[in-house]
Protein backbone atom coordinates (compact mmCIF):
# COMPACT_ATOMS: atom_id res chain seq x y z
CA UNK A 1 0.00 0.00 0.00
CA UNK A 2 2.64 2.77 0.49
CA UNK A 3 3.76 2.62 -2.70
CA UNK A 4 0.30 3.70 -3.73
CA UNK A 5 0.78 7.09 -1.68
CA UNK A 6 3.27 8.73 -4.15
CA UNK A 7 2.20 12.11 -4.77
CA UNK A 8 2.28 15.07 -7.60
CA UNK A 9 1.72 18.55 -8.47
CA UNK A 10 -0.68 19.39 -11.37
CA UNK A 11 -1.65 22.66 -12.19
CA UNK A 12 -4.23 23.59 -14.68
CA UNK A 13 -2.53 27.14 -16.41
CA UNK A 14 -4.43 30.32 -16.99
CA UNK A 15 -5.02 29.15 -20.56
CA UNK A 16 -6.53 25.66 -19.32
CA UNK A 17 -8.82 27.87 -17.12
CA UNK A 18 -9.89 30.24 -19.77
CA UNK A 19 -10.71 27.93 -21.87
CA UNK A 20 -12.59 26.13 -19.83
CA UNK A 21 -10.93 22.98 -19.58
CA UNK A 22 -10.62 22.49 -15.86
CA UNK A 23 -13.19 19.66 -15.66
CA UNK A 24 -11.89 17.86 -18.55
CA UNK A 25 -8.84 17.83 -16.97
CA UNK A 26 -9.47 16.79 -13.75
CA UNK A 27 -11.98 13.91 -14.75
CA UNK A 28 -8.48 12.37 -17.20
CA UNK A 29 -7.20 11.80 -13.43
CA UNK A 30 -9.99 10.96 -11.63
CA UNK A 31 -11.18 8.43 -14.52
CA UNK A 32 -7.72 6.98 -14.32
CA UNK A 33 -8.50 5.97 -10.57
CA UNK A 34 -5.72 8.80 -9.00
CA UNK A 35 -7.08 10.03 -6.09
CA UNK A 36 -6.94 13.92 -5.40
CA UNK A 37 -5.74 15.11 -2.18
CA UNK A 38 -5.47 18.89 -2.66
CA UNK A 39 -7.30 21.34 -4.76
CA UNK A 40 -7.61 25.30 -5.15
CA UNK A 41 -8.19 28.20 -7.35
CA UNK A 42 -6.21 30.88 -7.22
CA UNK A 43 -4.38 33.63 -8.64
CA UNK A 44 -0.66 33.49 -8.12
CA UNK A 45 2.08 35.90 -8.15
CA UNK A 46 5.08 36.43 -10.18
CA UNK A 47 7.06 35.93 -6.98
CA UNK A 48 5.25 32.73 -6.22
CA UNK A 49 5.96 31.59 -9.95
CA UNK A 50 9.63 32.68 -9.95
CA UNK A 51 10.28 30.01 -7.45
CA UNK A 52 8.35 27.62 -9.08
CA UNK A 53 10.27 27.75 -12.01
CA UNK A 54 13.21 28.56 -10.68
CA UNK A 55 15.00 25.61 -12.64
CA UNK A 56 14.51 27.77 -15.77
CA UNK A 57 15.07 31.03 -14.46
CA UNK A 58 18.42 31.43 -17.05
CA UNK A 59 16.19 30.58 -20.21
CA UNK A 60 15.38 33.28 -22.77
CA UNK A 61 11.72 32.30 -22.26
CA UNK A 62 11.58 32.82 -18.47
CA UNK A 63 10.15 36.21 -18.79
CA UNK A 64 7.45 35.61 -20.73
CA UNK A 65 6.60 32.19 -18.82
CA UNK A 66 5.96 34.01 -15.58
CA UNK A 67 4.30 36.92 -17.71
CA UNK A 68 1.87 34.18 -19.07
CA UNK A 69 1.51 31.94 -16.02
CA UNK A 70 0.45 35.35 -13.64
CA UNK A 71 -2.00 36.35 -16.04
CA UNK A 72 -5.26 34.63 -14.36
CA UNK A 73 -6.07 32.18 -12.27
CA UNK A 74 -4.85 28.35 -11.68
CA UNK A 75 -6.35 25.66 -10.35
CA UNK A 76 -3.45 23.76 -8.26
CA UNK A 77 -3.79 20.12 -7.27
CA UNK A 78 -2.00 17.12 -5.76
CA UNK A 79 -3.04 13.64 -6.70
CA UNK A 80 -1.84 10.63 -5.17
CA UNK A 81 -1.72 7.09 -6.67
CA UNK A 82 1.01 3.91 -7.76
CA UNK A 83 3.61 5.67 -10.08
CA UNK A 84 1.58 9.08 -9.98
CA UNK A 85 4.42 11.05 -11.12
CA UNK A 86 5.38 9.54 -14.52
CA UNK A 87 2.18 8.70 -15.21
CA UNK A 88 0.73 11.85 -15.04
CA UNK A 89 3.78 12.81 -16.69
CA UNK A 90 2.75 10.34 -19.78
CA UNK A 91 -0.83 11.56 -19.76
CA UNK A 92 0.13 15.38 -19.77
CA UNK A 93 1.96 14.24 -23.48
CA UNK A 94 5.48 16.53 -24.34
CA UNK A 95 6.07 19.90 -23.03
CA UNK A 96 5.52 20.94 -26.87
CA UNK A 97 1.86 20.09 -27.92
CA UNK A 98 3.31 19.58 -31.31
CA UNK A 99 5.39 16.58 -30.24
CA UNK A 100 2.66 15.35 -28.18
CA UNK A 101 0.68 11.91 -29.20
CA UNK A 102 -2.80 12.19 -29.77
CA UNK A 103 -4.60 10.56 -26.62
CA UNK A 104 -2.15 12.58 -24.21
CA UNK A 105 -4.08 15.70 -22.28
CA UNK A 106 -1.96 18.29 -24.44
CA UNK A 107 -1.98 16.09 -28.25
CA UNK A 108 -5.86 16.48 -28.12
CA UNK A 109 -6.59 20.31 -26.31
CA UNK A 110 -3.82 22.09 -27.02
CA UNK A 111 -0.86 23.75 -29.78
CA UNK A 112 1.89 25.50 -28.77
CA UNK A 113 4.53 25.29 -25.93
CA UNK A 114 3.56 28.52 -24.51
CA UNK A 115 -0.09 28.27 -24.26
CA UNK A 116 0.48 24.34 -23.16
CA UNK A 117 -2.67 24.22 -20.73
CA UNK A 118 -0.97 22.41 -17.78
CA UNK A 119 1.73 21.46 -15.28
CA UNK A 120 2.88 18.17 -14.45
CA UNK A 121 6.34 17.28 -11.68
CA UNK A 122 8.74 15.93 -13.59
CA UNK A 123 10.52 14.13 -10.20
CA UNK A 124 9.05 12.38 -6.53
CA UNK A 125 11.37 14.91 -5.25
CA UNK A 126 10.44 18.13 -7.50
CA UNK A 127 6.99 17.25 -6.87
CA UNK A 128 7.63 17.86 -2.76
CA UNK A 129 9.33 20.85 -3.48
CA UNK A 130 5.80 21.82 -5.75
CA UNK A 131 3.89 20.39 -3.46
CA UNK A 132 5.53 22.49 -0.15
CA UNK A 133 5.27 25.78 -2.24
CA UNK A 134 1.62 25.29 -3.33
CA UNK A 135 -0.07 24.01 -0.21
CA UNK A 136 0.39 23.86 3.63
CA UNK A 137 0.15 20.57 5.08
CA UNK A 138 -3.38 21.12 6.34
CA UNK A 139 -4.48 21.56 2.94
CA UNK A 140 -3.55 17.88 1.83
CA UNK A 141 -6.26 15.75 2.87
CA UNK A 142 -5.60 12.31 3.51
CA UNK A 143 -8.67 10.08 2.48
CA UNK A 144 -9.72 6.67 1.47
CA UNK A 145 -12.06 6.46 -1.89
CA UNK A 146 -15.07 3.87 -1.61
CA UNK A 147 -13.55 2.32 -5.03
CA UNK A 148 -9.88 2.23 -3.80
CA UNK A 149 -10.15 -1.70 -3.46
CA UNK A 150 -11.16 -1.98 -7.12
CA UNK A 151 -8.67 0.31 -8.73
CA UNK A 152 -6.00 -1.62 -6.71
CA UNK A 153 -5.73 -5.54 -6.48
P1 LIG B 1 7.26 20.78 -18.64
O1 LIG B 1 6.18 21.79 -18.40
O2 LIG B 1 6.85 19.75 -19.65
O3 LIG B 1 7.81 20.18 -17.37
P2 LIG B 1 9.65 22.46 -18.67
O4 LIG B 1 9.70 22.27 -17.19
O5 LIG B 1 10.89 22.20 -19.45
O6 LIG B 1 8.48 21.56 -19.33
O7 LIG B 1 9.18 23.94 -19.00
C1 LIG B 1 8.20 24.55 -18.21
C2 LIG B 1 7.27 25.34 -19.10
O8 LIG B 1 8.01 26.38 -19.75
C3 LIG B 1 6.63 24.54 -20.24
O9 LIG B 1 5.47 23.85 -19.83
C4 LIG B 1 6.33 25.61 -21.23
C5 LIG B 1 7.49 26.58 -21.05
N1 LIG B 1 8.55 26.30 -22.03
C6 LIG B 1 9.43 25.28 -22.01
N2 LIG B 1 10.26 25.32 -23.06
C7 LIG B 1 9.89 26.41 -23.77
C8 LIG B 1 10.35 27.02 -24.96
N3 LIG B 1 11.36 26.51 -25.66
N4 LIG B 1 9.72 28.14 -25.38
C9 LIG B 1 8.69 28.67 -24.70
N5 LIG B 1 8.20 28.15 -23.57
C10 LIG B 1 8.80 27.04 -23.11
MG1 LIG C 1 8.84 21.03 -15.80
Amino acid sequence: MGEQRERTFIMVKPDGVQRGLVGTIIERFEKKGFKLVALKFVWPSEELLQKHYSDLSSRPFFPGLVKYMSSGPVVPMVWEGLNVVKTARQMLGATNPADSQPGTIRGDLCIQVGRNILHGSDSVESAKKEIDLWFTEKEVVGWTPAAENWVYE
